[in-house]
């Protein structure tokens, strides 16, 4: 936990750092940030072992959540839209905020705008943002074996029975 003067307005954009903390003129503890990305489609358990692995962890869970359109720039499709995705993702307990992610660079922008103290993601990406370590924690967590969003797709079409 970091202690941080009264006026966090300004690295508060959604209202998440101030909450019941700050009395006038008394040394606050700010809460710390996590931020993560990704697709959630077929919103599984895989997914809400992650945000609440990364809550045992930070006090504030930021979730970027691909647009279709930026899924395309990543070669994938989902089964699920965009829209019903983030509504998923914003439904679960561990989520404080859920924004959408539309380009590879905005890691470096969301870090700053939510003053993350941690960009957090799934251990299938180990290695691919340690050039962020600039700005703040970066961290692999273990996946969820056995489950993934492929994998369901796959069996929903019957093709791995
Ligand atoms: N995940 C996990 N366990 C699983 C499946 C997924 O912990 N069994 C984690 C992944 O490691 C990732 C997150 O859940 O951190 C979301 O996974 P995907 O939806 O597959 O995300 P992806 O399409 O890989 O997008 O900018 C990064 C991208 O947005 C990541």
């Amino acid at each position: 936990m970091r202690t941080h003067p009264t006026s966090a307005t300004s690295q508060d954009p959604a209202g998440l750092l101030g909450s019941g903390l700050t009395h006038p003129g008394v040394l606050t503890l700010a809460p710390t940030v996590a931020i993560t990305y990704g697709t959630y489609d077929l919103f599984h358990i895989g997914h809400v072992n992650l945000f609440r692995r990364i809550k045992e962890r930070y006090d504030v869970l930021v979730v970027a959540v691909s647009t279709d359109e930026f899924n395309a720039v990543k070669g994938k499709r989902s089964a699920v839209s965009y829209a019903d995705r983030i509504e998923m993702v914003r439904a679960c307990r561990y989520v404080d905020l859920a924004i959408p992610e539309s380009d590879w660079g905005q890691k470096e922008r969301d870090i700053v705008q939510y003053n993350a103290d941690a960009m957090v993601m799934g251990s299938d990406w180990t290695g691919h943002f340690d050039t962020l370590a600039t700005l703040c924690e970066v961290v692999y967590l273990p996946r969820t074996e056995g489950v993934s969003s492929t994998e369901l797709k796959s069996n929903i079409k019957g093709e791995s029975r």
